[in-house]
């Protein structure tokens, strides 16, 4: 794979009239479920600060994303029509303000018709003439938008396509690599910074610099954490200036190509071997999950796995005693592992359709107990998701354990030693394969 991340990526080219075929066949199915003839597909808009005119980060309908690989195309749709070739009404407005869109170009543009329009009135020309018959799929919150299409986001058409989109395309699986190329070489220039001393800020300066994405453009807020810092799970406010000591770092960031994120977490230690030594006893329990990947697989009993995997690791590292079972019953592996294990990966970092039973839209509950856990499928081939276990020393959920029969298992001298360290999470992004998988993450950093 060549590690051209523009559209003009010749490998990637080669895979999307396939992609663009699945689709089709997709939205027949959604639209003949559906009743309607024509899916009308709208890119979406920037939102606009409160009592400002400052426009927010643009984020695109991931369902506009899904055909073409075109982030920054605000107020554009795709009509798909059964049988025709998909036209893209491409809006390309009169804007000095703003850089506008530039002409189509693309490994992309041979699967269109494409439409120029310089203003969103020029729309409605190019849309089906029966709005009765066509169904809108993305975020209106202006009627205009929605040119008298009164079917905006039904719920038959969109479960289908959420639950299909749970299995990647060639296409797809080709591109979310790059995204794990792209995010490797970030995670590679992070810890770099962190062996240097370097601060939060000045880490995530350089994950920005190596990955190529401006703050707005990371599928998701880095969390860049050191010491203590790890403890909180969604840590994001980086500090400006080098701990006196920096002894742990985690980091979770990702980078996206086209519209598809990596999401990877890696923890370190500077110096201290006892924190060095848990963190390998989790990354290979880690790999053991990931080992365990394959189509079948009920993700639920994967999480629960994890947690007795985890209580034997906590008694190993004599953070807690007892047998596996009375830590999972007593709360003590939730309170060192209070997230769910993974979830979907793909246009979205949390993929839509992780509790999906099927394309009919009813869900699948998390384990009781287990409220956190973002996937509940059975896996399934070319799914995408995460593996990404974690321990901390969070004194919240530890002392909601005191007075409760967990705490006589917890050894609380050892969590007064590993709090300083703040926690450990290791996520890698796996491709379930019949039997067996792909791990996308340690691919891309053996490269
Ligand atoms: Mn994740």
């Amino acid at each position: 794979m060549n590690s051209d991340y523009t559209d003009k990526n010749p490998a990637l080219g080669a895979l999307y009239a396939e992609h663009i075929e699945a689709l089709t066949a997709r939205h027949d199915h959604a639209l003949e479920q559906a009743g309607a003839s024509h899916a009308v597909i709208y890119s979406g808009n920037p939102k606009i600060a409160f009592l400002d005119d400052y426009q927010m980060p643009f984020k695109p309908n991931p369902h506009f994303i899904s055909w073409v690989p075109l982030a920054r195309l605000p107020f554009s749709y795709i009509v798909y029509t059964p049988g025709e070739t998909p036209i893209l009404i491409y809006c390309q407005p009169h804007d000095y303000w703003h850089v506008v869109p530039g002409a189509p170009d693309g490994f992309w543009t041979s699967e269109f018709d494409i439409r120029i329009v310089h203003s969103v009135d020029d729309v409605a020309a190019h849309l089906p003439a029966d709005r009765q018959k066509c169904i809108a799929i993305g975020e209106i919150d202006d009627d205009a938008l929605a040119f008298d299409i009164e079917r905006v986001n039904p719920t038959t058409a969109v479960s289908i396509l959420h639950y299909a989109r749970g299995a990647k395309t060639q296409y797809e699986l080709a591109t979310l690599r790059l995204a794990s190329q792209r995010g490797a070489s970030g995670h590679i220039a992070a810890e770099a910074a962190f062996r240097n001393g370097e601060s939060e800020f000045e880490i995530h300066r350089a994950y920005c610099k190596a990955v190529s994405h401006t703050d707005q453009e990371l599928p998701y807020g880095n969390i860049v954490a050191l010491n203590e810092h790890g403890a909180v799970l969604h840590y994001t406010d980086l500090d400006r200036r080098p701990p006196a000591d920096s002894r742990s770092f985690l980091i979770d960031a990702g980078a996206q190509v086209h519209g598809y994120a990596s999401d990877i977490t890696r923890t370190y230690a500077s110096s201290d071997e006892r924190f060095q030594a848990l963190i390998d006893r989790m990354e290979s329990m880690q790999q053991d999950i990931v080992s365990q990947v394959r189509a079948g697989v009920d993700y639920r009993e994967l999480h629960i796995a994890t947690h007795k995997m985890l209580a034997a690791v906590l008694v190993e590292a004599e953070l807690a005693t007892g047998n596996p079972d009375t830590l999972l019953e007593t709360g003590v592996t939730s309170a060192f592992f209070p997230h769910g294990l993974g979830h979907l990966l793909g246009i979205q970092v949390h993929d839509v359709g992780g509790f999906m039973e099927g394309e009919s839209g009813t869900t699948v509950d998390p384990p009781s107990g287990h409220p956190f856990l973002r996937l509940t499928r059975v896996l399934d081939e070319n799914m995408v998701l995460t593996i990404e276990p974690g321990l901390y020393a969070i004194d919240m959920l530890l002392e909601n354990l005191r007075g409760t029969p967990a705490e006589s298992h917890v050894n609380w001298a050892t969590v007064e030693w590993l709090r300083p360290f703040g926690g450990i999470r290791i996520e890698d992004n796996v491709r379930v394969l019949v039997n067996d998988r792909e791990n996308l993450t340690r691919d891309a950093f053996a490269l």
